[in-house]
Order: C-alpha cells, then sequence, then structure tokens
C-alpha cells in the first residue's frame, strides 16, 4: 500500500488545512491578519471571475499552470474557487486591493483591473516558492495560508528605468523584467532610449538615426534597435502588466549618436564620428542649426504616436556647453512640443532653473535644490536620488562590479530613504524610480545582479506607507523572497546584509 503523505493527511482529517507560518510579503501589504488553516490548490480548483476581470484571471492561471501541473479553469461568471471580484463600486483607491484566505476559497477584490492583478501579485507570493517555477514541480500541495490582506500603494508611480543606450538590450531581455516588475507591483517602465553611444528607437522619418546610430554600443559592440512595431509589442506587453513604459529621448545633450547619423545635424554639415567609450561625454544638438528644431518635432512626434502613456521624458540632463538662455528657450520649445502631441513632459532635475507651466513632472537625481525650483512651478516629483536609487552603483566592495561616484549602495541603502524631500508633501511626489545606467553593465547576468535584490527595496519604499517600512523586518521578508527570486532563474546580489533561505 502506498502510503500517504502526512501533510495530506492531516488536510483530510482537518477542514481547516494545515495551519502555515505567516507569510513573507515584498513589498509589505498596508493590512494583514494571519489566521489558522489553509487552502489548499488542486485539480478541481477554479478561477472564478466576471467578464471584465478575466484577463487577471488568466494571467494567474498563466503564471501557476507550468509549476503546479493544475487544470486551473477560469470559469467566467462562476463562483467559488479562487474568485476575483472586479467591482467599480468599491470604496478602494486605484490599484487597492483585499485578499482574503478561507479554508475553503479565495476571495480577491478591487475596483480596477490593475488592483486585482496585484491582488493576484499577492496571491502568488502565498504560494511555496516553487510556484513560480517555469518548470512542473513534483511537489507536495500547494497550500497558502489563511489570510486577510487589505493593501495600497503609497505612490501611483512605481518605476525602473533601464538604460538601454549605452548597452543594447533585446525585447525578449525587457519583457522578462517587466515580468519581474509586475510581480513587485511596479507599474513604469522608463527607458533611456537615446544617448552618446547609441539611438535605440526607429524613427520613420530619420531613418539614419537606427541604421546608423543604433549600430554602436559601449565597447564598440554591434548595438540594435527596436523597430516600431517591436516597440509597440514590448509598450503592450508591459501595458497587460500594468507596467507603462515611458520613453526618453535625451536632448539637448547626450545626442552625439544623432549627430553621428546626420550630416544636417552639425555646424560642419559632416555627421560625427561614433562615441563608444563608456565614460559620460553628453554631446549636445547643435542649437542654431537650420534643421534641428524639425528634427526634435519629428522625433518627438514619432514616439508620441508609439506612446499610449501620458508621458514623453525629454532627459535635460548634462547640457554641457550649452547657455542657460538656449537651454531654457529649448526645453520651453520642447514641453510645447510634448503637449502639442497630447502628453506631459518628464525631465531630469536640470529643468527645474526653467520656467515651465504645469503639468511637469522633475525626476530628482542629483540636486535637490532643482527639484524644488520645479516643485515650486507647480511640478511633481520622481524620486530618484543618485544615492538610494542609482542601480549602476556598487553595492559593496566584495561586489564585482559598480560605480562609486554616488557611494556604495547595498539593500539597506536602497530600502532607508524617504522619497519626500524635507519642506514637500506627498502629494508634491508622484513616486519613486530605480535608475539602471548601462555603461558597465552589458548582459542580462549583469543586468540582473545589479537590479535584484535592490529593486525589492525600492518596490517597498515606493508601495508600503512610509510608518510601515521597517529594514529588520524587510530584510527577514527579503531572504525568504530571495528564494522565489532563485526559481524565476534571477541571478540577483545575495547581499551580506540578508539572511538568504536557500530553496
Ligand atoms: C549621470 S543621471 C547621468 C548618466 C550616467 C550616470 C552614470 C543622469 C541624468 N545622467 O548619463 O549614465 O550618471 O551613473
Amino acid at each position: 500500500m502506498r502510503l500517504l503523505p502526512v501533510s495530506l493527511l492531516l488536510a483530510c482529517v482537518d477542514p481547516k488545512g494545515e495551519d502555515l507560518p505567516a507569510p513573507l510579503l515584498v513589498p509589505a501589504p498596508g493590512w494583514m491578519e494571519h489566521g489558522e488553516g489553509s487552502y489548499t490548490l488542486d485539480g478541481d480548483t477554479i478561477i472564478s471571475v466576471s467578464a471584465d476581470g478575466a484577463a487577471a484571471a488568466d494571467q494567474l492561471a498563466e503564471a501557476l499552470r507550468p509549476a503546479t501541473g493544475l487544470a486551473l479553469e477560469v470559469v467566467v461568471g462562476g463562483d467559488g474557487g479562487i474568485a476575483l471580484e472586479l467591482d467599480p463600486s468599491l470604496d478602494l483607491p486605484p490599484e487597492a486591493y483585499t485578499l482574503d484566505v478561507f479554508s475553503d476559497g479565495v476571495t480577491i477584490a478591487a475596483s480596477d483591473l490593475a488592483g486585482l492583478f496585484y491582488g493576484t501579485q499577492t496571491f502568488r507570493q502565498l504560494l511555496p516558492a516553487e510556484a513560480a517555477s517555469s518548470s512542473r514541480q513534483a511537489d507536495p500541495l500547494w497550500r497558502v495560508p489563511v489570510v486577510s490582506i487589505e493593501d495600497e500603494p503609497r505612490f501611483p508611480w512605481r518605476g525602473a528605468m533601464i538604460d538601454v543606450a549605452r548597452h543594447f538590450f533585446g525585447p525578449e531581455e525587457l519583457e522578462r523584467q517587466i515580468d519581474l516588475l509586475a510581480l513587485h507591483k511596479f507599474n513604469r517602465l522608463h527607458l533611456h532610449l537615446t544617448d552618446d553611444q547609441g539611438w535605440r528607437i526607429e524613427i520613420r522619418s530619420w531613418p539614419l538615426l537606427a541604421e546608423v546610430g543604433g549600430s554602436t554600443e559601449v565597447g564598440g559592440g554591434p548595438g540594435g534597435y527596436y523597430t516600431q512595431d517591436e516597440y509597440v509589442a514590448l509598450v503592450e506587453y508591459a501595458a497587460e502588466r500594468h507596467v507603462t513604459v515611458v520613453p526618453e529621448i535625451d536632448f539637448p545633450g547626450h545626442a552625439h549618436a544623432a549627430l553621428a547619423s546626420y550630416g544636417e545635424l552639425n555646424e560642419s554639415g559632416e555627421p560625427l564620428d561614433p562615441y563608444t567609450g563608456a565614460p559620460v561625454i553628453s554631446t549636445p544638438l547643435w542649437l542654431e542649426g537650420p534643421a534641428t528644431s524639425g528634427f526634435v518635432a519629428d522625433v518627438l512626434g514619432e514616439v508620441a504616436a508609439l506612446t499610449p502613456g501620458a508621458w514623453l521624458h525629454v532627459g535635460g540632463d548634462e547640457a554641457i556647453g550649452v547657455s542657460s538662455a538656449q537651454y531654457g528657450a529649448f526645453i520651453a520649445d520642447m514641453q510645447a512640443v510634448v503637449e502639442a502631441e497630447g502628453k506631459t513632459l518628464v525631465g531630469w532635475d536640470e529643468i527645474g532653473v526653467v520656467p515651465l507651466a504645469p503639468p511637469f513632472l522633475t525626476q530628482h537625481w542629483l540636486d535637490e535644490d532643482n527639484a524644488r525650483d520645479a516643485v515650486a512651478q507647480g511640478a511633481q516629483l520622481v524620486a530618484s536620488p543618485a544615492e538610494h536609487a542609482y542601480l549602476d552603483m556598487e553595492q559593496s566592495t566584495s561586489a564585482d562590479y559598480g560605480q562609486t561616484w554616488a557611494g556604495r549602495i547595498d539593500v539597506q541603502d536602497a530600502y532607508d530613504w524617504e522619497p519626500v524631500p524635507v519642506g514637500l508633501d506627498d502629494a508634491d511626489v508622484v513616486g519613486i524610480e530605480g535608475a539602471m545606467w548601462s555603461e558597465y553593465i552589458d548582459s542580462r547576468e549583469r543586468m540582473d545582479f545589479m537590479l535584484w535584490p535592490r529593486l525589492a527595496a525600492h518596490a517597498e519604499v515606493g508601495w508600503a506607507a512610509a510608518d510601515a517600512r521597517d529594514w529588520d523586518d524587510f530584510r527577514v521578508r527579503l531572504g525568504a523572497h530571495g528564494e522565489r527570486l532563485e526559481v524565476l532563474g534571477v541571478g540577483y546580489y545575495a547581499s551580506r546584509q540578508v539572511e538568504w533561505v536557500e530553496p
């Protein structure tokens, strides 16, 4: 006779299911009560949902089927099992959800689809880490603890920036990171699409930008670019996971790749030689040039047309060699172009000194006074202070690589900071963004190592209420979460600040 595993016997005997420890979630939910007992997913478990929430149900089923091998049939119009309830009349803010696990069923409720999606992301974290695997696990019971959760984000903008200009990363690499971002409840992917070393987006009215400017990268590699079709597909992939892509075309500085593509953008009439060094140079546009303003408008127009999101990031950083009068006039012109395209301007904190009319966003990286100037004009702030948010910085002296100009950023430095500068209010800050500059990051392995687990820390900074954050608590939850990252194949940096749970 085959013996049943003890846990299964217990589950049969005890209708409440076996007790499980309290879940260790990242980011931490706003409120959680852990009870006795558990719910077990089995071959009969359905996911019930109304038609308008079906997308979230299908995504949950697809996330869990490979590892569990369970059918997890999505029953539109059904009830019971794992019940997803999308109800706009619920008294819940955007992106918020409630999640209740009982021994005989699960309810996830939200007033919008994003909230329902985030409820399912939390549900995935209630399961054993192996449930995140893309291959069938011979595992025993897929159980989740009895728990009640009420959860909502602190900030509406929870982002990561990836610099695809210094080194190019193709759509598959970005899709993989989008999946990880969504699991951590991020909702923005800012793509730094252009810089001195490369131009990464096809512009049909100026084809040499991609053909010539896209053919270089740091170190002289082949670079690459997204065709407009590829880019649209990527934006859609992200949107399905409630991530809005924010494209950045960096002007007037960091424009070398454009000037290397077209002679007419240069005073000499000749294209520049390409630049493939790692050190920052920031070649500015030739602002007096007869073709330049038309060029800028064409580029922003095409990028806007590919962008369902509300924002266009125009860079504005490190405009070396541009007078402040020229700089101010140029940024004001860019805002007019962006607005004419129906979008909202985002720029690095240097734009704060330019008189601009709200709405616009300023991304604080270096100079808090600039950021405050922008807020005084009615802007909202995206907080990316380099000393906490720059993901190209070294994590510790024992990490293999990374820059150090903004210091070393280990997980605790990525975690322990307050995005709202002293004297400003939460309402002045739209959210946070970790930024991965890629001068020295040229592979999936390096990207994983620099992004994770620091982005998990940023996820909590952006999502959890300020008074709900606690490093000692986070490091324990992160240690357990590492198992899930491992199962997902993420080559994260195993910081010594955390006791990692081995799978
Ligand atoms: C500063 S941050 C830059 C980037 C570099 C980065 C390297 C910003 C707006 N400009 O051009 O890649 O430092 O850490």
